[in-house]
This record gives C-alpha cells, structure tokens and sequence, in this order.
C-alpha cells in the first residue's frame, strides 16, 4: 500500500517530457564527395544522497502545483496536466493514444477530464505512437501518452518514423518525480542507473519561426523563369516535402498557371489530386506509372517540389535525371540547375510567386497524349482459380470514392497500391522514407479516428501485421470500421525479391482467427478467409454491405512468389545497390 501510495504521488508530481518532433538525429559526416551531376546517385547532479532506499524527501513531495512552474500557480486548482489537456484541443487534438504507466496515470486523469480531449488506451506504445502518426496526417497533429522509459524507448521507432515523414505527433512521456533529479536514486522502469537525462534530451524544443527573405525570393524566381523559359518540354514532379511546407495547393496553382505534366513522387502519393488535367502518373524510374518516366527523364527541365531521393525512391540510384536541369524546391531552399541555390526561400512562397510569372508550355504534356496507350482489358480469374494479387487490386480500385483513404504497409503493398488511381477525395498514406514494418495497424487505428467519416482501406502484409496485430483490438474497441485486407503470401516477399534465405519464410497464422480471438465476441467485427475471385467479390460486398458499419477483415491468400512485376524490377536493382562490394579502406 505504502509503495503505491507513493507511486501514485511521483504521478502526480511527474513533469511529462514533451516532444513535439524528436531532435534532428546528428547530421552525416561531410566526407567530400566527388563531383556529381546524376540525382540519386550513389556518391551521391546535487548532492549525492547517500540513503539506502530512503523515501524522497517527503517535505517536498505534497501537490502537482508545487513543482509547476509558477505561471501555473496563478489559479489554485491549475495543474500542469489540465494545462497540456487544454493546450492539445486548442491545437486541433481531440484523442490521445495512451498506455498507462504509474508515471503518467495522473495525467491521463487531467486528460480525460478535459471536454473534448478522448483518450484512445493502445495495446503497446508502439502503436500508440504509429496510431498518433496516423491521425496528425489527416489532423495536421497527433498525440500520445507514455510511460517512463519502457514506454518511452518502445514509442522512439514510431516517434522516428513521424519525425522522417515530417509529421507533427506530440510525444508526452511521463517522467521522474521532480525531487529524485540529481539524487542518484535508482528507479524502477530504467536500466538501473540513476540517469534520466536521454530522455530530458529528447525533450529540448525545436522551435523554428520561418519567412521568406523577399530579396531571395525575387532572385530565385527570377532565376528559375530565366531556365524554365528557355526549356522546351518542361515537366514537374511533386514530393513528399510538399506536406510539411503546406504547399499542395500552391503545387496545383502552378500547375495549372503553367501547363506542365505533373507526376508525383511514390512517397508523395495522395498528396497532389490525381484528377488533375495534367496528371501524368508516378514517377520512380523504371517502375512509374507507365509514359510517366518516359516523359519526365526525357525533359529538358523538370521542377521537383519536396523530393528526397533516398535509396528506394531512387530505385537503387538507377533514376536517370541531371541535377543541371532541375529545379529542386525544398521547404526553405531552392537550387537551379545545380548552379545558385537560394536559402531563406519558403516552398509555398516560391510556387505562388512562380505561377504568377511562368510562361505556359504544355509540350511535355501533349507528347504525353501523344504516345501513352490506354490500359489493357481487365484481368478475370478462372472460376475456383487461386486468387492473383493483380485481380485484388482490381477489385479493391472500384472500391474507392471520396468516402475511402488506403493505408499501404511497406511490403508489396507499396507497390500495388501505388498503382490505385485515387478518385477525388480519396485519402492515402504510406511510410515509404521510414519503412517499418507494423506501422499500418497503428496509422491505420489513428487515421481512422481522425476521420470517422471516411472508411480506412488497408493493405497489410502478414510479416508486417504480425508486428503490431494487437491494436486490432482498440479498432473493435472504439467501433472503427476500417476494412484491412490482411495478404498473406507466406513471408517476406519484398525481401524474396531482394534477396531470398529461409529467413524470409514466417509462421503461417490463422489470421482470421487470430482477430476473431481479439474480437472475442465485443464490439462490431467480421471476418473472411478468401482464396478465389468469387469469394472476394462476395467478402467485399459483405463488407461493403450489411457489414459497413463494422470492421472487416479480410484475409486473402496468395501464392508466395505471386507479386507485382514493379516489385521484381525494384527488387532486382535494390539487390544491385546492396550487394556493391565494400569501399575498400
Ligand atoms: C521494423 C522493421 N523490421 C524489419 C524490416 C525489414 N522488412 C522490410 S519489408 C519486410 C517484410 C514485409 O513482409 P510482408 O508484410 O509480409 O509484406 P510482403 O512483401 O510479403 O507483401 C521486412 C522484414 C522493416 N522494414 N521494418
Ligand atoms: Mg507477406
């Protein structure tokens, strides 16, 4: 009794840390690079307390007021707990994801006592961190709830994956009692040394209050027009930065102003309108949407918009673009055929001024008229034939509508569903900078209780989902309706395609049965083991039926070597990047 007495008062003394975005991880080493001109290359304490177990000085220990700050003080009942509950709503937050813990157990009571403010209670921290990442790319925020350091160090791979996609999530950490700073005292939910600053690190804020400076804004599009100009069949591409730079509507002005194709980056899927007269697909080298690469690797001039070419996007740095004619807009900076680069530019800024000045030129888009074909005739399985990957995703595009958002886990997913066209409206989020695997469950839980109103269609592996399953069970819990299409193909079939062991092999689960187990009877839930074509059709007009208003799960089953053709053609030349022999030193 003694002992959670006193547990509860380091609760209610506990300062939660609080981490908007983690710090920046330390920045590379500047090792000099060879000079290069393809994009995505490869060069490219107080006194010690001598005490044995001593309870914390009990002279201090009484209220949360006395240890906040006096600004909170003001008002009697003010608490430093009610005070981050009203800051959340105030900030567009209406549901943390939380794992209680005895560090944070009074906070949650602050929180949950806040009007507005729900608290959705996770299976794990990771998932609270993955379903926190998922409501701030519809909400513009997200947040969750920890404990100290096993929540903490659990939630950081999501928190990591958030920060790599730009995403403001609040992270709240409950921390050590006040009084046992510097004492070297020895808590418990630590690894037994009486150090609790990681995670006091990661708490430093990371404010940063940007404008354009207008001199180099005028100097960047003046320069910009002077080579865009003189292009004869210019294109642009939008990135994954255009989100963070809130600048998908100043991407589209442009567009429109100029005339120009416009595909978008795998990454940045979902975030340029695919109705747009110009949209000419995605672009990611030899596995675009086809005409798309043709087209944009065989221009004079293309603009990217928040590109980061890393390793994947770049198709194993075999993309076929100059850097001398790009222009490459990123959030606060803008860089001309790799000559001037202008600092202090803001991307929204640059776009607008941009499309007030640029000259029309749509010859890159009628060359695409000109040459692209229209798709074939639609696949059809033969009655009783084991379903095929492709005719899934034929059937899972006519399910979408402004009413529906894709989540699509990295896997082979990322690849069928980057070739969903999304109808206006239509939602879609992957991780592709980050990719870990199981981030589905939890974006898929957050995404869908940011936007009720929307049915959440996910696309998850089996080696994926067998990550993070568990959340399965806030969903239920929470009366989601979410549909995942759970594929199982038996492993690891993205890794088969890179490199392929018996690693790749994962225990076969009863999936269906797994999330029945979860379901065990409350809450709205349906599932369906699915082998052929028929018996698709039926599960989604289940799900899309009189089971609407429930979550559906779909297992299909597939065959393991049955993939995209875009992930054996990535998956060779991923294989090629990886298995360059070491620099010799
Ligand atoms: C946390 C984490 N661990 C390991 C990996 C490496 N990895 C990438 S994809 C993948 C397999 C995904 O398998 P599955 O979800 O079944 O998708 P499939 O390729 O079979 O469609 C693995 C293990 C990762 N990306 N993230
Ligand atoms: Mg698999």
């Amino acid at each position: 009794m003694t002992l959670l007495q006193d547990i509860s008062v380091f609760a209610a003394q506990s300062i939660p840390f609080i981490f908007p975005r983690v710090p920046p991880f330390s920045s590379p080493s500047k090792t000099p690079l060879i000079m290069d001109t393809i994009i995505g290359s490869l060069e490219s304490c107080k006194p010690f307390d001598s005490d044995v177990g001593r309870p914390p000085n009990t002279s201090t220990v009484s209220t949360v007021h006395d240890s906040t700050p006096s600004t909170f003080s003001a008002c009697p009942d003010s608490t430093l707990g009610r005070h981050l509950a009203r800051r959340l709503v105030q900030v567009g937050v209406n549901d943390v994801f939380s794992v209680p813990g005895d560090f944070n157990l009074t906070l949650l009571d602050h929180l949950i006592a806040e009007p507005g403010l729900s608290n959705i209670g996770c299976c794990n921290e990771l998932n609270a961190g993955y379903a926190a990442d998922g409501y701030a790319r519809v909400r513009g925020v997200g947040a969750c709830v920890v404990t100290f350091t096993v929540g903490g160090l659990s939630v950081l791979n999501a928190i990591a994956g958030a920060y790599s996609e730009n995403l403001p999530v609040i992270c709240i950490v409950g921390g050590p009692n006040t009084n046992d700073f510097g004492t070297n005292r020895i808590l418990h939910h630590t690894i037994g040394l009486p150090d609790f600053s990681q995670e006091l690190q990661c708490s430093s804020l990371l404010l940063v209050f940007r404008l354009s400076n207008k001199l180099g804004l005028q100097a960047a599009v003046k320069a910009t027009m002077a080579f865009l100009d003189k292009a004869v069949k210019p294109v642009m591409v939008g990135g994954p930065k255009l989100r963070v730079s809130k600048a998908r509507e100043a991407f589209i002005e442009l567009a429109d102003a100029c005339g120009y194709p416009i595909a978008v980056m795998p990454s940045a899927k979902g975030l340029v309108a695919e109705q747009h007269p110009h949209f000419i697909g995605t672009y990611w080298g030899v596995v675009s949407t086809p005409f798309c690469a043709e087209i944009v690797e065989s221009a004079d001039a293309y603009l990217f918009a928040g590109p980061v070419f890393n390793d994947c996007i770049s198709v194993g740095y075999s993309l076929l673009l100059k850097k001398e004619k790009a222009i490459i807009i990123q959030p606060d900076r803008v860089v001309v055929a790799n000559g001037p680069a202008f600092g202090c530019v803001l991307m929204k800024d640059f776009l607008e001024e941009l499309a007030k000045k640029v000259k029309r030129n749509t010859t890159a888009f009628e060359n695409y008229r000109r040459i692209s074909v229209p798709e074939g005739t639609p696949l059809k399985c033969e009655p009783g034939e084991p379903l095929r990957v492709n005719i899934l995703f034929q059937h899972i595009q006519k399910m979408l509508s402004h009413d529906t958002a894709v989540i699509a886990e990295t896997g082979d997913s990322w690849f069928n569903c980057q070739k969903l066209k999304l109808p206006e409206g239509c939602g879609y989020e992957s991780q592709m900078q980050y990719g870990s695997i199981g981030w589905s469950v939890g974006a898929t839980l957050g995404y869908a209780q940011a936007v009720p109103d929307k049915r959440v269609i996910a696309c998850i592996g089996d080696g994926s989902f067998q990550v993070t399953a568990q959340d399965v069970s806030t969903m239920i819990r929470n009366n989601q309706k979410s549909i995942i299409f759970l594929i199982n193909n038996g492993g690891y079939t993205i890794e088969v395609e890179i490199h392929d062991g018996p690693y790749n092999v994962i225990k076969n689960w009863n999936y269906t049965g797994l999330v029945e187990a979860i379901h065990n009877g409350e809450g709205n839930c349906w599932t369906m083991k699915v082998r052929c074509e028929e018996e698709l059709i039926e599960a989604i007009k289940i799900a899309t039926g009189e089971k609407k208003d429930c979550l559906c799960f779909i297992e299909v089953i597939c065959h393991r070597d049955d993939t995209s053709k875009e992930l054996l053609e990535w998956g060779s030349r991923a294989s090629a990047a990886n298995s360059r022999p070491p620099v010799p030193l």
